[in-house]
C-alpha cells in the first residue's frame, strides 16, 4: 500500500523538537544546517567521476594520509554552513589538527560540532561509498569563548549523531537519543524524505567485517573470535559471510539494516603498544550513539565506546560494533585473550 503521508527531514526534526516543552528551534536549525550540507556534498560526491576535482591534492591531513579534493571540499562546506547560524560554539574535524572556533562575527551557539567530513575517501575514485560522520554536544564551559575543553567529553554526553552515506542512494541516518531514522534524498525535488522509521539492528546477524589483511596483527582473542564466526554451526547459524568495503559508514549502514558487526581491533605488532586505527570523537562515539539507541551494542573490546573520557582531539579506539549478541560474544573471546 502507498503512503499517504510524505514526511521530510525537517518536518520530523521540528516534529520531534514540539515534543520537548521549551525547547528553542536551536537544535532544528542546526540540524536543518547539516542536511544542507549533506545535499551538497552529495551533489559534489555523485558528479565526482565527472569532474576535475577527482584526484590527490597533493597534501596529507593531520594523520599523514593523502587527502583528497572532494575531503576538502565537504570540510569547508560543513564549516561554512554551520559557523554562521548561531547554534554552534566550536567545531572539530578529523581534517584539522587544532578545534574550529566560530568567526568572532557570527553568534555563538551552545553546541559543539564534531565531524568526519568524507570517511572512506581512499574509495572514491572507485566509485563505492563514502559517508559524513557527525557528533553534537551541548558546551560545557562557560567562559567567553568555547574551548577544546568542550570537545574532550564522554560519547554518553552527546545529544545527537549521525550519518549521511552517498551509495546508491544518498541516505541521512540520525538520532537525538529517541530512536534512529532514516531518510532517503529524493533528487528531484532536493528533499530528504523519512525511510526507515526507528530503525533497530537484528540481536545477531550472520555478517563480520574486518580488515582480513591484518590477521597477523591482531591479539590473539580476536583471532579465535574471527576463527570461530567461520567454523559450521548451524544452530548458531555459522559460517558467517565476511563483507568489508572498508568504507566505515558504508559497512556500518549495511550491519546497522541487516544485522552483523563490524571490527577494527588495534595493531599488536608490538603488544606493549597496541595500536588502535578509528577516531574516537569523529567515528566511534557517533556511530556507538546510532548502535545503542537501535539496540546494538558498541566495544572497544573491553568496555563501552561511550564511556571512554576523550583526552585528546584525535584519540584512536578499537572499534567493535554492532548487533547486541555478536559484541557480546566477542568480548568473551577478547578477555580470554
Ligand atoms: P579511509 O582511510 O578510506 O578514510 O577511518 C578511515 C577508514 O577509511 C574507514 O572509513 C574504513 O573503515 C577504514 O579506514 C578502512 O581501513 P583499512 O583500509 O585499514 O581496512
Amino acid at each position: 500500500m502507498q503512503k499517504s503521508t510524505v514526511i521530510t527531514i525537517q518536518r520530523h526534526i521540528v516534529e520531534k523538537e514540539r515534543a520537548f516543552p521549551g525547547a528553542t528551534g536551536d537544535f532544528t536549525g542546526l540540524l536543518w544546517d547539516l542536511s544542507l550540507a549533506a545535499k551538497i556534498i552529495s551533489r559534489e560526491v555523485n558528479k565526482a567521476g565527472l569532474a576535475e576535482i577527482l584526484g590527490l591534492t597533493g597534501g596529507v591531513n593531520v594523520h599523514g594520509e593523502a587527502v583528497k579534493k572532494l575531503d576538502i571540499y565537504a570540510n569547508e562546506r560543513i564549516c561554512k554552513a554551520m559557523e554562521h547560524g548561531g547554534h554552534i560554539c566550536i567545531m572539530a574535524s578529523e581534517e584539522d589538527e587544532d578545534v574550529i572556533p566560530i568567526p568572532d562575527e557570527f553568534p555563538q551557539g551552545k553546541y559543539v560540532l564534531m565531524f568526519d567530513p568524507l570517511d572512506g575517501s581512499s574509495n572514491i575514485d572507485a566509485n563505492v561509498s563514502v559517508g559524513t560522520i557527525f557528533s553534537i554536544y551541548r558546551r560545557k564551559t562557560t567562559g567567553k569563548k568555547a574551548t577544546v575543553e568542550d570537545c574532550l567529553r564522554k560519547g554518553s554526553e552527546q545529544v545527537a549523531a549521525g550519518y549521511i552515506v552517498y551509495g546508491s542512494s544518498t541516505m541521512m541516518v540520525y538520532t537525538t537519543g529517541h530512536g534512529v531514522h532514516g531518510f532517503t534524498l529524493d533528487p528531484s525535488i532536493g528533499e530528504f524524505l523519512l525511510s526507515h522509521e526507528n530503525i533497530r539492528i537484528p540481536s545477531n546477524g550472520k555478517i563480520y567485517s574486518i580488515n582480513e589483511g591484518n590477521t597477523n596483527t591482531w591479539d590473539e582473542g580476536t583471532r579465535k573470535y574471527i576463527a570461530y564466526l567461520k567454523e559450521s554451526d548451524p544452530s548458531t547459524g555459522r559460517p558467517y559471510s565476511l563483507r568489508y568495503i572498508g568504507s566505515l559508514v558504508a559497512d556500518f549502514h549495511r550491519n546497522l539494516l541487516y544485522g552483523g558487526i563490524f571490527l577494527y581491533p588495534a595493531d599488536y605488532k608490538d603488544p606493549k603498544k597496541p595500536k588502535p586505527k578509528l577516531r574516537l570523537l569523529y567515528e566511534a562515539n557517533p556511530l556507538a550513539f546510532i548502535v545503542e539507541q537501535a539496540g546494538g551494542i558498541a566495544s572497544s573490546g573491553s568496555g563501552r565506546i561511550m564511556d571512554i573520557q576523550a583526552s585528546e582531539l584525535h584519540q584512536k579506539v578499537p572499534l567493535i560494533i554492532g548487533s547486541r549478541e555478536d559484541v557480546l560474544t566477542y568480548e568473551k573471546f577478547f578477555s580470554q585473550k
